[in-house]
Parts: C-alpha cells; sequence; structure tokens
C-alpha cells in the first residue's frame, strides 16, 4: 500500500484535519483521473484474486482522516428512509439481534487484497427483516460518524454474506478500522464498507456517496475491475 494513505495523523484542529482532507481526496481524485491501478482484465468469479490486486496479510487504514471515538454507551445506529418499520438501535439492542460469524476476503481499490477475515455481527438480511422495506425501495445509503457516506443498490446488500461487524479476528474491531461497528459488503472494494456506521437509509433511488461523487465507479466490482467511473 501507499504509506501515505494510512491515518496516523493526529486531529489537532478543524483546519489541519480540512488540509489532511482535501490532500487525501485530491489525489485519489487524481487516480481516479488517471484510471490508476487499471490493468484492462476481467477475472472470472471463480479467480480469487481480482484483476490487479495484490495480496497483504496486514490490513491497512484508509479514510478521510478523522476517525471518530464512538463510546458502545452512546452508539446509535438508525435505520429508516422506505421502510415499514424504522428502528433506531442502541448497543444493546444491537447486540440482542441473532449474532453470526462469516470468512470473507477483502479488495480494496488501492490495490491490496486480504484472504480468510474472520467477522463477527448481524446479517444485514436481519436488519431489512426487522426493518422490512418498502415495495419501491431500491438503494440504500450508509452514512457514519465521521460523515462519509457510501450507496449500494438494495440487492448488493441483501447478500448472505453481507454484514454490520463489530468483530475481527476474534477481538473487537478497533476503532482506526471502524469500529465499534462497521459495514461489510465483501463482494465489493471496500470503500463501500462504511466504517463507524451511524445511519442506513433505504431509499427509493440512488444517491450516491462521498467517493462516488469524486470519480469513484457506483458500482465498485473488483472481479470487473470497477475502480473509477
Ligand atoms: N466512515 C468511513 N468509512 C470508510 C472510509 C471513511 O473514510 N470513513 N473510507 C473507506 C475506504 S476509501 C476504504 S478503502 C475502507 C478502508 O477500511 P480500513 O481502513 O478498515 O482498511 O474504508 C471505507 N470506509
Ligand atoms: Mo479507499
Amino acid at each position: 500500500m501507499n504509506p501515505s494513505e494510512t491515518n496516523e495523523t493526529p486531529a489537532t484542529g478543524a483546519s489541519l484535519i480540512d488540509q489532511i482532507r482535501t490532500k487525501l481526496t485530491d489525489r485519489k481524485q487524481a487516480w481516479s483521473r488517471a484510471g490508476r491501478a487499471i490493468t484492462g482484465a476481467t477475472a472470472p468469479r471463480t479467480q480469487r484474486l481480482p484483476p490487479g490486486q495484490r495480496l497483504v496479510t496486514d490490513w491497512p487504514v484508509l479514510d478521510l482522516g478523522i476517525q471518530p471515538d464512538v463510546a458502545k454507551s452512546s452508539f446509535s445506529l438508525t435505520i429508516d428512509g422506505a421502510v415499514e418499520h424504522p428502528v433506531t438501535l442502541d448497543w444493546h439492542a444491537l447486540m440482542a439481534l441473532p449474532q453470526e460469524t462469516s470468512v470473507s476476503d477483502m479488495h480494496c481499490v488501492t490495490t491490496w487484497s486480504r484472504y480468510d477475515n474472520h467477522w463477527q455481527g448481524v446479517a444485514i438480511t436481519t436488519i431489512l427483516d426487522l426493518v422490512r422495506p418498502r415495495a419501491e425501495a431500491s438503494h440504500v445509503l450508509f452514512n457514519a460518524y465521521d460523515d462519509y457516506t457510501t450507496n449500494l443498490r438494495l440487492d448488493q446488500v441483501a447478500t448472505n454474506d453481507s454484514y454490520l461487524v463489530h468483530s475481527w479476528q476474534g477481538q473487537p474491531i478497533s476503532r482506526q478500522h471502524g469500529g465499534p461497528l462497521r459495514v461489510l459488503v465483501p463482494r465489493y472494494y471496500l470503500w463501500k464498507s462504511a466504517k463507524w456506521i451511524r445511519r442506513i437509509t433505504i431509499a427509493t433511488a440512488d444517491h450516491p456517496g462521498f467517493w462516488e461523487t469524486r470519480g469513484y465507479n457506483n458500482n465498485a466490482d473488483p472481479w470487473l475491475e470497477e475502480r473509477y467511473s
């Protein structure tokens, strides 16, 4: 990975955060304009490593430069929008839902992939069953505690490998990786998996998120190498 993409810069003031944000955003937008890391190849689903990706064994950190400190005691997740039964869950309510384990690979648009991640959390299908999307619902917008947003179609998240996860390799997910709770939609590049999730809005139209409005591909399938638009 590009080490300058990690966020290890302490937040000392709004102007510094703004500077970091602008720097990271500008670089990624430049990559997207340049079509960085596009190999032009597509790979069949049977090929575990998507085209243009390389395997890592660590877990790089990438975000906008703000890593919100979300305590479980003040955690709240709202699922609303085009649903029959909008809910706001505190940590206790979330943990009272069926907890599942899952193993999946993750693929970042910056070209690293990491295999065999052991996750624990609540299936997104469990959440959808709880809120009951209305017939006209078609998309999902994820909104995080750092104001990051990302969007997917409802059918892209209503899969048996999509979760709201709180544990990785048997341990609570660290703050830098989006703890206490992040989204995990492993079939798509990792920017679709919002860290520090705060709100999930079910929508009747597509609302492109932070990177999707800055040159990233709306669909984000690693095997089709849908990096940029
Ligand atoms: N809330 C939030 N979620 C986010 C981001 C972010 O800036 N804020 N960055 C996205 C991007 S661009 C990537 S590549 C992955 C990185 O997740 P990781 O830091 O756990 O590897 O998180 C995604 N989720
Ligand atoms: Mo990213």
